[in-house]
């Protein structure tokens, strides 16, 4: 498609899915053939000298099939290896025209195709999906003017102010190399003893240390573009930008000990539930919002733009709805679509622009060049997930797995043997051109002062966190640092938390055995000429609000059950009337019921028909539930005798869970738990009561009177 060309991306039309349909083969009703495209009489036996003699080095067939296999991995991404892609699109609501000139944030006829993929940042690519860590959020956007990439976090802030840092970072979280544990798992040694000595990374760790870090769902997190971009308009002026994506499946976590246990019982948990929802017709959409400070307020805030490790609270500066993603279409091929994809921050569109923030800026190096080793040559934005819809044209050729075939005799610009082709484009044609920005500056290896506040912004995300909240974080931290063995490393951290919240230290501190002591906290990067190190040390800056309500998910619960998992426990003799309407009526709700039963195959209800099971308890968990639910019938008297049926329940209320029966299935709820009369457990068998519980999501005050389970 030529570049400019708009009426593909309307009226419903999606170029992108078009473009991918000619790279797209389905061997329905096809002969097996080899990669030359020869049919094959045999792939089961290899060519042999006799029945039973030595194979042949001349058989092809085999050599080739099995080439093909040695060959078949490409490096894991060095980070965000793991992780789950999906097809969507974006609809603008209203025309951002006063502040930045990108097509597809101004014409609201357009569907633009996009691409997201979501991931743990530690993890292997066969890690658990449930690891405590921040999760990627990156989208790809293939508009008219080529590919945008918002390469995002589902936590607003990050660990490092420069990028400098980021091999450390990264060093210090991956297993360590000598003895390459722990998995996908920040509790260990290295990661916080380089944190201890990072008070800048304290902002980004309250975050992985709340539920944030363990979402229920991919569908249920929040994104962050993090750095501050610009936007800019058809005047050439420039407004600052951060973006935002908001899920319309409310936003919630896991508990901790469920997390760890959805770990054995099923690490593609998310995985799983993000291609379930999208192979159900139960698209999940998140709402694009903005944050906007004019140019001339950019030194308005007590924190820096530039700071990466800052956020910009919405209660200062409101968040702006002006578009919805929705993710539509699973990918038919993982390796092709979600493995080869590659993403970029510096993948722009006339209308976006950079900030100087100094770990931004340097990962505009980092991507394209780890996609050269990962993908094997320059040549990787002809792969199909890559390719943009305007047609690639320049001067670029050959490299390895060119495809592409350019004609003529010119590669080279300017040139007249070519008719001066490929044309530059001016700014009215679309071309990309640059902020000019006035830059009047002594080159410096050096960090601004204005980036060393680094306790105020995560003192304010603690405070403004619910009881529930802040105990998790609590117990993360006691968790985390527990599992570390260098004791100063504890202490270190344990130190910092006393810059921030001293009522934070001191549990923590309690629960590690230390006293949290006030200390002169670490100064990174080179030290001043005069020796004066003062100016260098962390400090806990002024915020002009005390609490941020928008920090907390507390409120952020969905108003609907759809999408989530309710497990009926029945037997043999389960009332026929009690099962079947509720199932019913929950799935009118676009709840997803699973029957589960001591063994599989068929129960027989109380009317003597035959239902079929989903999971037994051998192959089923509470964990992978939200709530459960027990129809009566003599079928509970089968169950109250059933260990793992009682664990079932018990489980599922330590972590909080809704649990209902009706009246005649409570037996089993009073043998499972200690005390039935507690919020989020209904025996009425009233559907608006377990509708209700369910949308509440968690009873997290159970968590003050634990149950064993
Ligand atoms: Fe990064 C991948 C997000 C800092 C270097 N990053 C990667 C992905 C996401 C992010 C979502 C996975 C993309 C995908 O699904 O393929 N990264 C971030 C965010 C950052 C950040 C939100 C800070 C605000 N990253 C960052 C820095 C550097 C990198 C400072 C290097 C200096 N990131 C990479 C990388 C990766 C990557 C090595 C690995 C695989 C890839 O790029 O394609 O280049």
């Amino acid at each position: 498609m030529k570049i400019d060309e708009k009426e593909p991306f309307e009226n419903g039309a999606n170029p992108k899915k078009e473009q991918l349909g000619q790279f797209t083969t389905d061997n329905q009703g096809e002969f097996l053939t080899t990669d030359q495209g020869l049919k094959i009489n045999d792939d089961q036996n290899s060519l042999k000298s006799g029945p039973r003699g030595a194979t042949l080095l001349e058989d092809f067939i085999l050599r080739e099939k099995i080439t093909h296999f040695d060959h078949e991995r490409i490096p894991e991404r060095i980070v965000h290896a793991r992780g789950s892609g999906a097809h969507g699109v974006f609809e603008l609501y209203k025309p951002m025209g006063k502040y930045t000139k990108a097509k597809f944030l101004n014409e609201t006829t357009i569907k633009t195709p996009v691409f997201a993929r979501f991931s743990t940042v530690a993890g292997s690519k066969g890690s658990t999906d449930v690891a405590r860590d921040t999760r990627g959020f990156a989208v790809k956007f293939y508009t008219q003017e080529g590919n945008y990439d918002l390469v995002g976090n589902n936590m607003p802030v990050f660990f490092i102010q420069d990028a400098v840092k980021f091999p450390d970072l990264i060093h210090a979280v991956k297993p360590e190399p000598d003895r390459e544990f722990p998995q996908a798992a920040s509790a260990h040694d290295t990661f916080w003893d380089f944190i201890s000595l990072m008070p800048e990374s304290m902002h980004h760790i309250f975050w992985t240390m709340s539920d944030r870090a363990i979402p229920r769902s991919l569908r249920m997190m929040e994104g962050f573009g993090i750095h501050t971009f610009r936007f800019i308009n058809e005047e050439g002026a420039s407004h600052f930008v951060k973006f935002h994506w908001k899920p319309l499946q409310g936003v919630q976590g896991l508990a901790w000990d469920e997390a760890q246990r959805i770990s054995g019982k099923d690490s593609d948990f998310h995985r799983k539930d993000l291609w379930e929802a999208i192979d159900s017709g139960q698209f999940p959409e998140w709402e694009l919002g903005v944050q906007i400070v004019a140019q001339e307020d950019e030194h308005k805030h007590p924190f820096d733009l530039l700071d990466p490790t800052k956020l910009i609270p919405e209660e200062m500066v409101p968040v702006e709805i002006i578009g919805k993603m929705t993710l539509n279409r699973n990918p038919d091929n993982f390796f092709a679509e979600t493995e080869q994809v590659a993403f970029h921050p510096g993948h722009l569109v006339p209308g976006i622009d950079f900030s100087n923030d100094p770990l931004l800026q340097g990962r505009l190096f980092s991507y394209t060049d780890t996609q050269i080793s990962r993908l094997g040559g320059p040549n990787f934005h002809e792969i199909p997930i890559n390719k943009s819809i305007p047609e690639v044209t320049n001067n670029q050729r050959q490299g390895i797995h060119r495809t592409q075939i350019n004609t003529g005799r010119v590669s080279y610009h300017p040139n007249t043997l070519g008719g001066g082709c490929p044309f530059q484009a001016g700014k009215m044609e679309g071309g990309f051109t640059s902020f000019e920005e006035r830059i009047d500056a002594t080159k410096i290896r050096a960090r601004s002062e204005s980036f060393f506040d680094h306790f105020s912004q995560p003192a304010l995300f603690y405070n403004s966190m619910t009881s529930h909240e802040k105990r998790h974080i609590q117990n993360a931290f006691s968790f985390e640092l527990g599992k570390v063995k260098t004791v100063p490393i504890r202490q270190r951290v344990v130190n910092m938390l006393l810059e921030i919240d001293e009522s934070l230290a001191k549990i923590v501190g309690g629960n590690l055995g230390l006293i949290p002591a006030k200390l002169p906290q670490p100064i990174t990067g080179s030290i001043p000429a005069d020796g004066n190190l003062e100016e260098f040390h962390s400090f806990k800056g002024e915020l002009p609000i005390e609490e941020a309500a928008s920090l907390s998910m507390a409120d952020k619960l969905p108003n609907n059950i759809k999408t989530r998992k309710i497990a009926f426990l029945v037997a043999d003799g389960v009332e026929d009337d009690a099962f079947s309407k509720m199932k019913l009526e929950l799935e009118n709700l676009d709840a997803m019921v699973m029957i589960i039963a001591p063994k599989q195959g068929f129960v027989k209800t109380s009317d003597g028909n035959e239902q079929p099971i989903d999971e037994s308890f051998l192959t089923a968990a509470s964990v992978v539930f939200d709530a459960v639910y027990i129809p009566g019938g003599e079928s509970v008297e089968t169950l109250v005798q059933n260990a793992d049926a009682i664990h079932f329940v018990a489980e599922a209320f330590k972590h909080c869970k809704p649990v209902a029966s009706n009246s005649n299935g409570k037996k089993l709820l009073e043998k499972a738990l200690t005390n039935t009369k507690v919020d989020g457990v209904s025996t009425t068998g009233k559907l608006e009561d377990i509708v209700a519980d369910i949308k509440k999501c968690r009873f997290w005050e159970r968590e003050e009177n634990p149950i064993p389970a």
